[in-house]
Order: C-alpha cells, then structure tokens, then sequence
C-alpha cells in the first residue's frame, strides 16, 4: 500500500500526481507543539519514551501537506549503546564527556545489537508506522553516516575544522578502520531493524562530508558509507544518501549506490542530476534560511527549483538540511501546499 504513495514512487522514480514533499528536520523547535513537550523533558527524555517520540513524529504530519514522515530520534544516539557519553545540553547541542582520542578508546567501543541497545527507538517507529500506515503516509528511518558519527565521537560535539577526526584518520588509519568497520556494523543492525519495524525508507546523514576533500572522501570514508548502503538496500526499501557541502564531489557521492541522492543549494538542481546520472532519485534542494524570507522570494526559489527537476520522475522537494529553530510556521505550511498544487498543474499541461 505505501509502495503506491507519492513519496516511495518518487524514490523509486515512478510518475506521480505531484511531487512529494517532506522536510529536514520538520519535527522540531520552530513549532509550538514541539516546545511545549520540550518544556516538560530533555531531549533524550523524549528520545527514550516512544509514545512521546511518536507524538513528535507526528506533529508536523498533522499540521503540513507532508508526504513522508521521520522518525523523532538522533543520529548521534547509537553511539550511547557503543560506550560514549552523550548528552544534549540547551542552547549548545551534543556534548560528549569520553570522547575518542586514543585507539585503545576505539578498541574499547562496544557493537552492541540495536534491539538491545535502542529498544525505545524501535518502539517507536512501531507506533508510529501504526498511525501513518492506514493514513497512507511512509515513515522514514535514519541513521548518521559513519564519518559524520565519527566526527562527533571523536571531537566530543560538533566541530569546524575537524582536526581530531583527520587527525585520528592520517595518523592511525588502522584504528581509524576499526572504528569505521563498528560504526558500519551497528548502523548496519539499526537500519535493517528499522525497515523490521515499519520504517518504509531509510536516509542517511552524512551532515559533514563536505568537510572532506574528494581524495579523502574516496580514500577514507567511502568504502565504509558504500558498504552501509548496501547493507541497508538488502531490506529492500529506498536508501537516501543525504550530505551537505558535497557539491564539488557529486560523482563520488553518486558511486556510494543509493537510491536517492539528497542535494544542498550550493548546486543546482539540474547540474547536480546531470552528474549523479538519471537513473537515481533526486532530494533537495531549497536553502532552509529561505523559510525565512518574503513569500514571494519563496515561490520564485521554489519554482526555479520545480523548473530545473522540469517534471521527471524522481525528485523529493526537500531542504538542503534541517528546518532552523524560529522559522515561521505559516511558511512551512504554505511551501508544502504550494508545491503540490503547482506540481499538479504541471502535470495536466503536460497531459
Ligand atoms: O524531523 C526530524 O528530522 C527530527 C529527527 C532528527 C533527525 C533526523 C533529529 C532531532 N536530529 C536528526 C539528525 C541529526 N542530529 C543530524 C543530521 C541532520 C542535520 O545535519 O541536521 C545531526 C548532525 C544531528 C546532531 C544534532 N542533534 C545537532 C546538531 C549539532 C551540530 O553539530 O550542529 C543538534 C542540535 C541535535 C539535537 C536535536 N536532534 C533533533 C532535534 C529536534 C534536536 C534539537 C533539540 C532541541 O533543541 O529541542
């Protein structure tokens, strides 16, 4: 039945009634909804109780035009079960208190199994696919590609020049395998637990792979997110590779296999599908702080976007990374409309 929806075709390439719409991060702080549940747990409070994660999961469904839901979770949760510290501090994001910096902390890493380890996570996606199913809604699963989880785990929260990580990965490139081969093991087991529990996609993020050069993206990084992705295509759902900064490197992020490639604005969008062959599905691009501006800036960007995918099968309107904290509602709201209706028409033209 999800196989008919707009979304899963889309990833699939088949023609649809309009183009799909989700976006990153939907489910979040610029909602209302989500900070008055926010007001009353921590972030991994609220990770941990999967009705609560199922009720954040479904709040932008039930307020937006969205056509795929994401699972209310974190990329960086896995590395928990794994042995590192993690917390969510307010107003600064992740905060490691153990973070990698020798190998015998990489060899001390545990890989432990995802139903052992994050049994909340698959609770959740079980609740949560319960009430999209019958709505004819898919339910995205996730996991943090393994250089972009290394990066945190290695520079104990988020980082801007990454010395810690490339420092680890030229310096001990035997412990820097190692710890890519755990990460592939456990994202592997999470990924295909997911799709168990009624996860209809899955995406990748691979948020900071732009900060790599082409030869260290291909050297270091891709063989282990390359053998993720074909572990995860064995569940038989869509796999999205999604990657900011990566532009200057597509044909290697295409070589990675997956079924969608989910694209930043630093590239457009026609440019970007020439490149990764079309063959493949396209997510993107819109920039986020867009959601911030005029209406009409909104609708002209969104359109040129709509005129570089030029009607084929196979794009997902989408962010080029998450919704920011204070964009305005009402935008979120009128741009999923918009897209749909816009795309609609364009198809009884063609017709
Ligand atoms: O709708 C959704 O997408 C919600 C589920 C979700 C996802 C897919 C959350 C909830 N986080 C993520 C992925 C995630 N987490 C990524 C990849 C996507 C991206 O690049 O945006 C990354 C890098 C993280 C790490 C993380 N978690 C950050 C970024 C910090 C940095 O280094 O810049 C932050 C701030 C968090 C906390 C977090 N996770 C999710 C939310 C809604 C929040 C904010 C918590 C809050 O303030 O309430």
């Amino acid at each position: 039945m999800l196989s008919e929806s707009r979304f899963i075709k889309a990833c699939r390439r088949e023609p649809v009634d309009a183009t799909p719409v989700w976006f990153m991060r939907q489910a979040g702080r610029y909602m209302p909804e989500y900070r008055e549940i926010r007001g009353r747990m921590s972030m991994l409070e609220a990770i941990r109780n999967p009705e609560v994660s199922r009720d954040i999961t479904l709040q932008p469904i039930n307020a937006f035009q969205l056509d795929a839901a994401i699972i209310f979770a974190d990329i960086l949760t896995p590395l928990i079960g794994m042995g590192i510290d993690l917390d969510f501090i307010k107003g600064e994001g992740p905060h490691i208190e153990n973070p990698l910096r020798t190998t015998r902390d990489i060899d001390m890493l545990g890989v432990p199994a995802a139903a052992e380890a994050l049994p909340f996570a698959l609770e959740a996606i079980r609740l949560t696919a319960a009430e999209l199913t019958p709505r004819g809604i898919p339910l995205i699963g996730f996991c943090g590609a393994p250089f972009t989880l290394a990066s945190y785990a290695i520079e104990g929260g988020g980082s801007r020049n990454y010395e810690r990580t490339k420092g680890m990965m030229y310096a001990e490139p035997a412990a820097w395998k190692r710890l890519m081969d755990k990460l592939v093991t456990v994202l592997s087991d999470l990924l295909a637990r997911q799709v168990e529990a009624g996860a209809s996609a899955l995406q990748i993020f691979d948020s900071w792979a732009g900060a790599l050069s082409p030869y260290d993206f291909d050297r270091y990084v891709a063989p282990y997110t390359r053998q993720l992705i074909e572990n995860a295509r064995k569940s038989n759902v869509p796999v999205i590779y999604f990657s900011t900064g990566t532009s200057a490197m597509l044909d290697e992020v295409a070589r990675l296999g997956s079924d969608v490639v989910s694209v930043d604005w630093r590239v457009r969008l026609d440019r970007a599908w020439q490149t990764i062959g079309s063959d493949r599905a396209i997510q993107g691009n819109l920039d986020p702080l867009l959601l911030f501006a005029p209406w009409r800036e909104v609708q002209a960007q969104a359109d040129e976007i709509l005129a570089q995918a030029g009607g084929r099968p196979g794009h997902i309107f989408n962010l080029g990374h998450g919704i920011l904290p204070g964009t305005p509602v009402e935008t979120v709201a009128r741009l999923a409309e918009y897209i749909h209706e816009k795309t609609a028409r364009l198809e009884q033209v063609n017709l």
